[in-house]
């Protein structure tokens, strides 16, 4: 495995050559920061309380060092490139180096120092979503603290006093900073490390952005009409797969940074939601589900045991939410003939393809054959072991493997599916099924009842 260190570049250079004096981030913890998108192992702890690591998707967790027992963590927010997926790029705002920043980890009664670095152009703030914390602390740009201006470095210290499941975002100029992508997770594990275990926990936000196809820059003015939905600032097929090995207990921590509510839904599985913005539920107030819907501001824990083998398909049920930005102005063109249309457009477009007549299947199938504007991702994409997969966006899956290292967070590659358990394609004649006349019928209706001649009755 890759050693955590390859990933960082440490960016001594960029802070001297910043409007931040040398002298004063001389004293500071240094700035950690990455390039890649990808998923990064977990972050052991090396000092301090014992914990089981969380694992970002998509993401990374900062490293931090001791000073006096406090622990130190240096966040930069800064202009950042964030690859949304394959084939396309986005100016972001984000902290050291990626969008969202990366997730904090620290442990129940942890007395915590953040170091916030401000690289914007503009005044921003960091908000510990959710946290108990001194009212100073909590980061609202004017009512609790100054604006963080450009160049100048704040410090906010506080003691992580209720474990669970928190973000932070700026309260600076929100709509714009986060429709930029400010964001980050953040895990305050319990001080009893046996306290509800689990063997593989992972996490990420969902977040939205508006970018028209063919520009690299969200609009940050738009209140609704975002066109790229994503788990932690990636979208299908860019998202990581989640793995887990037969049988193991799984959690999955989302927060919800976009502008609306997203049901959150697993294949194969039932899960319980485990714990809320609020904290952990209690087990006898826990219910099934296969599906949570996770609103605005919020955070959801959902468990599962990870006993069915396969790739499951994981994503928000916003069938909107699973489609990436070329697909949101389409005209309905089912059962349009556009024969006629095609020959004259083909004069002028001799390129053109006539799509949609028996549905936008086709748009998955064409991805990667069509000329798209510059750094537009298909409106689906993805290549499944059976074909074109027709998602884009908030869509990922979940992976569970009879075999697999605890360690091990790769993507093992398709499903090999047992003989006779993938359906199959009628060959021959139809089932035998006989049509039979209900007895009697209701007033002048009849109802034909379908019934298959091996059923008892
Ligand atoms: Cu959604």
């Amino acid at each position: 495995m890759t050693s955590r260190r390859d990933f960082f570049k440490l960016a001594g250079a960029a802070v001297a050559a910043s409007a931040v004096s040398k002298v004063a981030m001389a004293a500071l913890p240094e700035i950690v920061s990455t390039n890649t998108a990808d998923t990064q192992s977990p972050l052991s702890p090396l000092s301090g309380r014992p914990y089981h690591p969380v694992v970002t998707l998509n993401g990374w967790t900062l490293p931090w060092r001791m000073s006096n027992g406090v622990k130190e963590f240096h966040l930069v927010a800064e202009p950042v490139v964030r690859e949304i997926a394959p084939g396309m790029k986005a100016n972001l705002w984000g902290y050291n180096g990626q969008s969202p920043g990366p997730t904090i980890e620290v442990v129940e009664g942890d007395k915590v120092r953040m170091y916030v670095t401000n690289r914007l152009p503009e005044a921003t703030t960091i908000h510990w979503h959710g946290q108990r914390l001194p009212n100073g602390m909590d980061g609202i740009a004017g009512l609790t603290q100054p604006a963080i201006a450009p160049g100048k470095t704040y410090v906010y210290e506080f003691e992580a006093k209720r474990p669970g499941t928190f973000m932070y975002h700026p309260h600076a100029d929100e709509m714009m900073q986060m429709a930029m992508g400010l964001m980050g997770f953040w895990v305050t594990h319990p001080k009893n490390p046996k306290f509800m275990p689990v063997d593989r926990d992972y996490v990420f936000l969902l977040n939205s952005y508006d970018i028209d196809p063919g520009s690299y820059t969200p609009k940050t003015s738009t209140m609704l009409d975002f066109n790229l939905w994503t788990f932690n600032s990636r979208a299908f097929p860019g998202i990581a797969p989640m793995v887990a090995r037969k049988g193991e207990r799984v959690r999955i921590r989302v927060g919800n940074l976009t502008m609306t509510n997203h049901p959150i839904h697993l294949h194969g599985h039932e899960f319980e939601v485990t714990g809320t913005d609020g904290g952990w539920v209690p087990k006898s107030a826990r219910w099934p589900e296969v599906t949570t819907d996770i609103a605005v501001g919020q955070m959801r824990a959902i468990e599962f045991i990870a006993d069915a083998p396969g790739d499951w398909a994981f994503h928000c049920h916003k069938s909107h939410h699973t489609m990436n930005a070329m697909g949101h102005q389409l005209p309905n063109m089912l059962g349009v003939d556009q024969s006629d249309l095609l020959d004259k457009i083909t004069h002028l477009v001799p390129d053109y393809m006539a799509m949609g007549k028996s549905g936008s299947g086709d748009m998955a199938e064409m991805a990667g054959m069509m000329p798209l504007p510059e750094n537009t991702l298909p409106m689906m994409g993805g290549q499944g072991q059976f074909g074109p997969i027709d998602m884009g966006g908030m869509f990922t899956t979940v992976k569970v493997r009879e075999s697999l290292a605890k360690d091990d967070y790769k993507d093992p590659g398709a499903y090999q599916h047992p003989a006779g358990k993938v359906a199959y394609e009628l060959h021959g004649e139809e089932p035998d099924i006989q049509r039979e006349k209900t007895p009697e019928p209701m007033g002048d209706m009849e109802m034909n009842v379908l019934k298959p001649m091996n059923h008892a009755h």
